[in-house]
């Protein structure tokens, strides 16, 4: 049996063709059906509904075989125990700064002021204000985190951004990219062995279907 880990919503639904290239049909929708494991046509492989934050969690311990996960997710959770064979080019977005649309951010740093930062994304906001040397407190939340910088929680927040809508709903602004983001297939490194051959069809048909 290979059991896949896979979050509803935007990775589920960009899976859904590679998993296509590999001969492997989903026969549930994760958004109709209250089943956390879902069957496929395929009797040896089956996929798990978990949450984003938990896929690699599932993996690096076993409960999965693979999985596919942000690379913002897998940066948060550390990636021990799991082998990254590729990027899947899914779920495509980026790590930005922003701030309210009055906050002067560019002055505040220059002039060394500690900021209150708030995010979900407590250790890549934490290195990435120590590589520029600025001071922050952070602020750990674990969503909606363009409402901090409204009511004064925060300065600014460090958050995921694709087409920019939310900020721009919200009256902020994107002062920094800290990095792009995409999805990465995760395997266990020990069903890799225990289980290669099935495991590297599924590698191998996910490689071919994003042109890798
Ligand atoms: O939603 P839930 O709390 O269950 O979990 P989650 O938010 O971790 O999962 P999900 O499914 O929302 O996101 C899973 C992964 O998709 C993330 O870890 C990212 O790698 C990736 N991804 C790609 C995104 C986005 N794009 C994205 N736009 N994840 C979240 N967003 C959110 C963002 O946080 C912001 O609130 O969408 C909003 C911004 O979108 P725009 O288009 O308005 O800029
Ligand atoms: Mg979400």
């Amino acid at each position: 049996m290979i059991t896949l880990a896979l979050s509803k919503g935007r990775i589920f639904e960009e899976t859904v063709p590679l998993l296509k290239a590999a001969g492997i049909e989903v026969l549930d929708d994760p958004e109709k059906s209250r089943k956390l494991i879902l069957d496929t046509n395929q009797p040896n492989v089956r996929v798990l509904v978990v949450r984003a934050t938990d896929v690699p969690t599932y993996v690096q311990y076993g409960g999965a075989d693979l999985g596919i996960t942000g690379k913002d997710t897998l940066l948060e959770h550390g990636s021990q125990g799991l082998y990254q064979p590729l990027d899947l080019q899914i779920a495509k977005c980026r790590i930005s700064v922003a701030v309210r649309a009055d906050f002067d951010y560019a002055s505040a740093v220059k002039q060394g002021s500690r900021l209150k930062v708030a995010t979900k994304y407590v250790a890549i906001a934490r290195e990435f204000f120590a590589s520029k040397g600025v001071h922050v407190d952070l602020i750990k939340l674990y969503g909606s985190m363009e409402l901090a910088p409204l009511v004064g929680l925060a300065d600014a927040i460090v958050d995921l951004v694709s087409t920019g809508n939310t900020l721009k709903a919200n009256h902020l602004v994107e002062v920094e990219r800290i990095m792009d983001i995409s999805s990465r297939l995760v395997v266990n490194q020990a069903a890799l062995k225990l289980k290669q051959e099935p495991i590297r069809k599924i590698i191998d048909a996910f490689a071919g279907a994003v042109g890798q």
